[in-house]
């Protein structure tokens, strides 16, 4: 259950806005341990597919456009719960309606711009995974926290 792992990117914009530190280390801190990383200027066909459930929605181009218009970085998480929890540390996916100490009800206003994704179940968490990373590119390693942890 500790190896339960998730896909959280953060956006174009949160690059920008120099929110990637912040959001390492409420991860970190939480206890999550990092397995990927990696800073990427995502193709719009990989887009395409990461978002591949919303292509009918109608703010579907504005989303492509929006998360092709930079670098984002992705990374994968590790531990128990660590996709719903995941999403429960992200907030709503709409700022306005996301509470105080969650990243979105912090850090930023518009549901254009977010600032970050989270993978919504284990299953997709493992489809974004397998979409944005190279075996070889997920580290395994033990943390010397895993005792104080679990
Ligand atoms: P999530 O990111 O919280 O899982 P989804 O419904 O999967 O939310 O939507 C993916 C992304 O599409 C959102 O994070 C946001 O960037 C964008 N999005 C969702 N709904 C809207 C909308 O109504 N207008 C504009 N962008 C939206
Ligand atoms: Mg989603």
């Amino acid at each position: 259950m500790s190896e339960e792992r998730t896909f959280i990117a953060v956006k174009p914009d949160g690059v920008q806005r120099g929110i990637i530190g912040e959001v390492i280390k409420r991860f970190e801190a939480k206890g999550f341990k990092l397995v990927a990383m990696k800073m990427k200027h995502a193709s719009k066909d990989l887009l395409n597919e990461h978002y591949i459930d919303l292509k009918e929605k109608p703010f579907f181009p504005t989303l492509i456009k929006y998360m092709s218009s930079g670098p984002v970085v992705a990374m994968v998480w590790e531990g128990k719960g660590a996709v719903k929890t995941g999403r429960v540390m992200l907030g709503e996916t709409n700022p306005a309606d996301s509470l105080p100490g969650t990243i979105r009800g912090d850090l930023c206003i518009d549901i254009g711009m977010n600032i970050i994704h989270g993978s919504d179940s284990v299953e997709s968490a493992n489809k974004e995974i397998a979409l944005w990373f190279q075996d070889d590119e997920l580290a395994s390693y033990t943390s010397c926290a895993f005792d104080w942890l679990y």
